[in-house]
């Protein structure tokens, strides 16, 4: 008897576990809401090297990038949220994984352009971003999040010109237009379409943290990312189709 050693690839679809939007987003959140304190450092180098995917929160100071780790999380105080611009000043992780099973890691990052700021204090930062950006092996994806009011601002055109070297060899972007209920529904519209053509093919998505809106598409998104779909899944192949008995 010949056995067939022969094997072909399957793709797994692209949708989540379950079935449905609704169980997709709930599976997102189940997972977000796993999010536990890790390590916090003020430089890149203090940062453990990590073998998990690295989602990393970046964007002018205020933007509402802490609030919005703590909204995806369902957790009031993991990150550290404030009115007073400045209140994240070291890159913080934030492990994620079901079963403490840690499978990806998201990232608050102080923000940029803060005025009150002292200009070396500003340039030491930005150093230590851009080099965290450009750098940091497990970095998989980011989430750069802009207040719709203001724009992409110079600031933020800079940091995406530091990552669209990495983003073009498949680092995943996302532009989260976030205080989105501080807008009219037209000015929503407006800021979203012109967001999609400054985001060169990212993401581009509306949120409120107030509102609650947005936070199922963002959190669907960020779980896709780290769960790939995987193309190696191998099968035996079939059969192969016998000949017909000669007469
Ligand atoms: N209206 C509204 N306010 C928000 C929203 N998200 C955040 N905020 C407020 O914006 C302020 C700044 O939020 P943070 O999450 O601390 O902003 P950050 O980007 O982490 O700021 P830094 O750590 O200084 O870089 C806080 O007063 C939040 O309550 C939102 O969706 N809607
Ligand atoms: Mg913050």
């Amino acid at each position: 008897m010949t056995t067939n050693t022969n094997t072909h690839t399957i793709s797994r679809t692209d949708a989540l576990p379950g079935s449905g939007e609704k169980s997709e987003a709930s599976i997102a959140l189940g997972w977000l809401h796993t999010a536990k304190f890790l390590t916090t450092a003020p430089e890149l180098h203090f940062l453990p090297a990590l073998e998990v995917p690295e989602i990393a929160f970046v964007g002018r100071s205020n933007a509402g990038k802490s609030t919005c780790i703590n909204t995806l999380t369902q957790q009031k105080q993991l990150a550290f949220a404030s009115k007073k611009p400045g209140r994240t000043q070291h890159i913080n992780l934030f492990s994620l994984g079901k079963q403490g099973l840690m499978d990806a890691v998201l990232t608050d990052l102080p923000g940029y352009g803060y005025a009150a700021v002292p200009k070396q204090d500003k340039i030491r930062w930005q150093q230590v971003m851009a080099n965290y950006l450009v750098t940091r092996k497990n970095l998989m994806g980011i989430v750069l999040m802009c207040d719709p009011r203001h724009g992409l601002t110079e600031l933020d055109e800079i940091l995406l010109d530091v990552i669209r070297p990495r983003v073009q060899e498949g680092l995943k972007f996302l532009i989260v237009l976030t205080k989105s209920d501080k807008l009219t529904r037209s000015e929503a519209t407006k800021i979203l379409s012109i967001t999609k053509l400054q985001a060169g093919g990212g993401d581009v998505m509306l949120f409120s943290a107030t509102k609650r809106k947005g936070i199922d598409d963002v959190a669907k998104l960020l779980w896709k990312w780290a769960h790939p779909p995987t193309d190696t899944t191998v099968l035996p192949a079939p059969a192969p189709i016998q000949p017909p008995l000669a007469e």
